[in-house]
């Protein structure tokens, strides 16, 4: 029960959070579902799954950067709030005004100015500004999402960010000679108009090999990798790093090289530099054989926490699942009304039936020529993952959402 916590005060308009108070307006869409879970900071709890991948990752880059006086070059920051505001989460990032990521449906607003973070991006522009050029960030981020066994409204990344000096950059390669970063030339498929084709390869290749290096000390030496194209508007270019797992692709991580108006923007303009960003639950799903993003929710569970209770992170672990009880399954049709959004409906099923929903899958999208409407059907799946759901539970559960689908999303139930 989380009567206790926090919550969404909708009569006098207020949300509290992590002892804040902030308006509710017009674009206020957080559930108090949510709630109890925001700046829980799964990564920071000592044997949870999260931290065992959080300090690899750190172990990693204090081994392989380090300054002259042999001290780590990069700096760590795990609890920086995930309240952002709107312009370090897109404006600080050139995030276009029309872009899909600014959409209601797409993100967690508590008002026109404050939202959660939807990536640890958020918080680039802020520690640049600071006078850091190398940093990593690791945070909880929210979006609004589908539901299934690797969907989750919260999940956790980390950041990571290098900038550097045209002298350095140069030094660093042993490369000697009239090298410069800057130019004043024009913007093509591998570099941006202010920088030269010399410094982007370096910074290239640094970026790849530190992350592919990465994926090797994860994953193993045999690990199958590949780069694809991506856009990101703060970077250019930009790559994906993919990962085989099982015979299939998986997509490990975005990065590229910054692009250099929001450096200058946070003081800055002098350097050039890389940044990447990349999932830890599905790392860790895959390097644990977590078969579900909600187990990562059972920090309070000792047959859970206990699988990761080793010293040094790097152990190697193959989680044992504790149980499995039954699933329930159950089929929900409505015809839609104007304006709705799956994500409404998959943050309605969330908010009212919990952590017991295990799937929500659209089966059929059906329009009727003569009556002009659409419908939907969806397939719930039902699971509680401490104890055998009942049909009886599993049924109330099942009516109470029906019931608040039609009474907030004005759908019209087909039963
Ligand atoms: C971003 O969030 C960018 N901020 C990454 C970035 C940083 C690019 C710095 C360039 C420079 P994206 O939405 O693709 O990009 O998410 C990055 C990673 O987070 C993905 O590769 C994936 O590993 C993870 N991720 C994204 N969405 C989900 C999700 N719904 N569930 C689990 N992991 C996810
Ligand atoms: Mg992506």
């Amino acid at each position: 029960c989380y009567c206790t916590s926090p919550k969404l005060s909708e009569k006098n308009g207020t949300i509290e959070l992590l002892g804040k108070t902030y308006k509710t307006d017009h674009v206020t869409n957080i559930r108090s579902s949510l709630i109890p879970k925001i700046g829980i900071g799964l990564h920071n709890m000592k044997h949870h799954p999260l931290n065992l991948l959080k300090r690899q990752i750190v172990d990693y880059f204090y081994k392989n950067f380090i300054n002259r006086q042999k001290n780590p070059v990069f700096s760590v920051y795990d609890s920086i709030s995930p309240v952002v505001t709107l312009h370090q989460n897109f404006d600080s990032l050139l995030v276009p005004e029309d872009h899909v990521s600014r959409k209601l449906s797409e993100s967690f607003y508590l008002n026109s100015e404050y939202m959660l973070r939807a990536h640890t991006s958020s918080h680039q522009s802020d520690l640049i500004r600071t006078g850091l050029n190398a940093f990593l960030v690791f945070g909880d981020v929210y979006r609004r999402d589908t539901i299934d066994s690797s969907h989750y409204p919260i999940f956790h990344q980390a950041e990571g960010v290098r900038l550097y000096r045209g002298q350095e950059l140069f030094s660093k390669m042993n490369i000697t000679g009239d090298y410069q970063i800057f130019e004043n030339g024009e913007k093509n498929e591998t570099k941006q108009p202010l920088h030269t084709k010399e410094a982007v390869m370096i910074l290239e290749h640094e970026l790849k090999s530190t992350l592919e290096n990465l994926a090797f000390e994860l994953f193993g030496k045999d690990v199958e990798t590949q780069w694809v194209d991506a856009y990101f508007p703060f970077t250019h270019p930009s790559w994906e790093l993919e990962i085989k797992f099982q015979g299939e692709w998986l997509e490990m991580l975005g990065c590229g090289i910054m692009e250099q108006e929001p450096l200058t923007e946070a003081g800055a303009g002098d350097q050039i530099g890389w940044a990447f960003g990349l999932g830890l639950e599905r790392l860790a799903m895959r390097l644990y054989s977590i078969p579900d993003i909600r187990q990562f929710w059972r920090y309070n569970d000792s047959g859970f926490m206990s699988q990761f209770d080793v010293k040094d992170p790097s152990t190697p672990i193959k989680y044992k699942e504790v149980s499995s009880y039954p699933q329930r399954i159950y089929n929900m049709s409505f015809w839609l009304t104007d304006g709705y959004s799956e994500n409404d409906f998959y943050d309605l099923v969330r908010n009212v039936g919990g952590d017991v929903v295990e799937q929500v899958r659209l089966t059929d999208d059906f329009y009727h020529p003569k009556m002009k409407r659409h419908s939907h059907c969806y397939e719930i799946v039902y699971r509680d993952m401490s104890k055998s759901l009942s049909k009886e539970e599993a049924n109330i559960i099942h009516k109470q959402i029906g019931e608040a689908a039609s009474k907030e999303l004005g759908v019209e139930n087909r039963w």
